[in-house]
């Protein structure tokens, strides 16, 4: 782990393009300045009933019924204005449930000016039978604006269930929707349709789409999205471990003396304040407090036992407490650890420029994040999740 950090830092700074610690560390501390002004709105549309609300309430994580935070949702139309649903736990991504097009109070065009295409980043067009012309003219307006957008097929639970009663493979099934939709789409060639349950997340094509959506986005957007989905299989838990991992350099860098204190037992003076404002939201994007792993064990319909949450580090996250944080990290930062990670670290070269307090706290977030991965990890295999 300790050589691991070395080599990881080095490549950091040889990435940053920097000649020196202090040169790539000041490039850093801009790059993470910026990624914290990072906002990304999502725009969710389509027709009445499409299941606009419910594909929401899904990718924020969050359950129908939870009256505070979830988009309504309904059998009889029910979305009649654009709202903005901030992420639970990412302020800076937010999530728009868009009415649906062409009813009464929305005709296509008066909805276009209403909407104002400007304010999204992407649109996700959702239908759940075929696609409309509202939904094709829609597209249209979104490409004039230079935007992207994509179609997304959705309760496709449902068609798969009702066509295995007649009989029929779930490969074909999604095959002949598949094939249907595309015969629609003459004027757009090269749209992708995907198709999705968000109900069942880990199935169909929700993975994938959201790997299209984030290759689409620009550099400093694509980790807000990964970051902002719940954890629905190991795959996106692993998408998020590397989207922190790769923020590290950065947190440490910015973290500067202000927030640092000693420890007792460590030699070196350490951030605890960016290390438990970092702990703090791994730990809620990876699905470890109370609310969400309840959701999650609804949403499996099993019962997750909580044994796996022996977790010291976990449980001193969850009590919100600085000093019982502090505690467990000293536990992680022992003097010997961090001496035998200097060991390691050439005097020269790169990173010949960075102080104790530095590693300590670079230390410290990354035994901290391969904790909470650890854990989160033996949560999903829990909820039989891949
Ligand atoms: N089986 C299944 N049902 C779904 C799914 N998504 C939504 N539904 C159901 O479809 C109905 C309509 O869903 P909503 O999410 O309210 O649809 P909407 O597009 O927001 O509707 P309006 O706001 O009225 O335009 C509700 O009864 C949902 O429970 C899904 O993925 N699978
Ligand atoms: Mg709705």
């Amino acid at each position: 782990m300790e050589r691991e950090l070395a080599v990881e830092v080095e490549a950091a700074i040889k990435a940053s393009g920097a000649s020196t610690f202090e040169e790539a560390q000041e490039k850093a501390k801009q790059e993470f300045e910026e990624l914290c002004h990072v906002t990304l709105n999502i725009a969710v549309t389509g027709g009445t009933g499409a299941g606009k609300s419910s594909f929401v309430n899904a990718i924020r994580g969050v359950k129908e019924g939870d009256e505070e935070r979830a988009a309504p949702t309904d059998v009889v139309e029910c979305t009649k204005t654009p709202t903005m649903y901030p992420h639970p736990t990412m302020p800076n991504v937010n999530i728009w449930d868009l009415p649906g097009i062409g009813t009464e109070k929305f005709q296509t065009k008066k909805y276009i000016k209403d909407v104002n295409l400007d304010n999204y980043d992407f649109f996700l067009i959702l239908t759940c039978t075929r696609l409309t012309e509202h939904d094709i003219m829609l597209a249209k307006e979104i490409r004039k604006n230079k935007k992207n957008f994509y179609f997304v097929r959705t309760k496709i639970d449902q068609d798969v269930k009702s066509e295995k009663r007649k009989g029929k493979a779930e490969e074909q099934t999604l095959s002949v929707i598949r094939q249907d939709l595309k015969e629609k789409l003459n004027d757009f060639p090269s749209a992708q349709i995907f198709l999705v349950s968000s109900w069942k997340l880990d199935k169909f094509d929700f993975h994938e789409m959201m790997c299209v959506l984030e290759k689409d986005l620009p550099e400093k957007k694509q980790d807000a999205l990964t970051l902002s989905l719940p954890v629905y299989s190991i795959e996106i838990l692993k998408k998020k471990y590397k989207a922190f991992k790769r923020g590290i350099w950065a947190q440490a860098s910015a973290s500067g003396a202000v927030g640092a204190a000693p420890l007792p037992g460590v030699s070196a003076a350490f951030d605890v304040t960016t290390i438990s404002a970092f702990l703090t939201k791994v730990y809620y994007s990876f699905g470890l407090d109370d609310t969400s792993m309840k959701q999650l064990s609804d949403r499996v319909g099993k019962p997750i036992p909580a044994d796996f949450k022996h977790s010291k580090l976990v449980k001193a996250i969850a009590s919100k407490s600085v000093t019982a944080l502090q505690v467990e990290l000293t536990g992680f930062i022992v003097a010997e650890a961090i001496e035998s990670a200097l060991r390691f670290i050439p005097i020269a070269g790169s990173v010949a420029g960075a102080g104790m307090s530095f590693w300590s706290t670079y230390l410290a977030l990354r035994k901290g994040l391969d904790e909470l991965f650890t854990v989160s990890k033996k949560m999903l295999e829990m909820a039989k999740l891949k």
